[in-house]
């Protein structure tokens, strides 16, 4: 595996999910396969559980890993090609790239969206040119518009946990005061499209999802009917993706804390299990005694991934 940004990139969900538990069973079992290679990690953005679970994973696999947080201590880099460099701006990723590259074996690459111009953010300029111009494997530890290596350990998690064959999965949107990506809504529709599931997606009108992501998923715009039957619910906050209208692209269009995934909530469900892919702002997008219940899976989805990652990097390792 050369890139990793979606989930045909893995090919069969079911042979990656069957690599996740062998994995899980005994996690350094591939830990000759990453020996003399190096992991060069770029995080643009903040990180908590990306950083060191990705950061595990190579250890897991035997490889070196070297980190480089780009807003503090490095350049600042130019990413856009044709501008006049007389701003803030030191270094261009045209140069940075194939000189990080040169490093390592494998780049990991998170670079969040804009969120100002969508065909810019949706034609994931920045993570292509690491693809283009590195000449080394690239994955992606969320880029513009998809978070695959958490999607995967969404799927992990839900793998694990479900209680009946066919689980029906809700991912909600839900009220934050910061403008957020789309990229893990993003992503974790298109997993749950891939995967055997009853998958229905509710928001407030405006916020609906790029098609490509969407696919065949049912929308549902009223919360409580989608919520009924559930098995889990998936909770996050996305900004507007701009399909309906594009000028609001980015924009905040509700804070409507009627979506707050509380106890009522829940109780429209099939006493279902709660997910947030983390960092979650209590209170906005999930009250306190929700997300401490025992049916609250955060902190199992959180661990998958060092399990999820573990599996993408042991992919690029043997394809090396
Ligand atoms: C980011 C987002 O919503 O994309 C990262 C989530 C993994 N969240 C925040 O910036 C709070
Ligand atoms: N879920 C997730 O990717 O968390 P971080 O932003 O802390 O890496």
């Amino acid at each position: 595996m050369k890139t990793f940004l979606n989930a045909k990139d893995l090919g069969d969900l079911r042979q990656a999910l069957a690599e996740a538990m062998e994995i899980k069973n005994d996690r350094y079992k591939y830990q000759s396969l990453g020996k003399n290679k190096t992991l060069l990690m770029i995080f643009f953005n903040n990180s908590l559980r990306t950083r060191l679970s990705t950061q595990k994973a190579a250890i897991n696999l035997g490889m070196n890993v070297i980190v480089l947080d780009v807003n503090a201590g490095a350049w600042k880099l130019e990413t856009e090609r044709g501008v006049i460099m007389d701003g803030d701006k030191s270094e261009h990723l045209l140069e940075a790239i194939p000189v990080m590259a040169s490093y390592c074996d494998v780049i990991g690459v998170r670079s969040f969206a804009g969120l100002t111009d969508r065909d810019y953010d949706y034609a994931e300029t920045v993570f292509n040119q690491f693809v283009k111009y590195s000449g080394k494997p690239v994955f992606a530890m969320e880029t513009a518009t998809v978070h695959p290596l958490q999607a995967f350990a969404d799927l992990i998690t839900i793998e694990e946990h479900k209680e009946v064959k066919r689980p029906k999965v809700v991912l909600t949107w839900a009220p934050h005061p910061k403008s957020l990506p789309q990229a893990v809504p993003n992503s974790f529709a298109e997993w749950m499209n891939a995967a055997d599931v009853d998958f229905v997606i509710t928001h407030p009108e405006g916020y609906e999802l790029d098609p490509a992501f969407v696919g065949d998923a049912c929308v549902e715009y009223d919360q409580k009917k989608a919520f009924e039957g559930a098995d889990f619910i998936y909770a996050k906050n996305w900004s507007c993706p701009g399909v309906t209208n594009p000028a609001s692209y980015g924009q905040i269009l509700s804070k409507d804390m009627s979506w707050t995934v509380d106890a009522e909530h829940m109780s429209w469900t099939r006493n279902a299990q709660f997910m947030h892919c983390l960092p979650v702002r209590r209170g906005m997008i999930v009250t306190d005694d929700v997300i401490e219940s025992p049916r609250s899976l955060v902190i199992p989805e959180a661990a998958n991934r060092e399990i999820s990652a573990t599996v993408v990097l042991k992919r690029i390792l043997e394809s090396l």
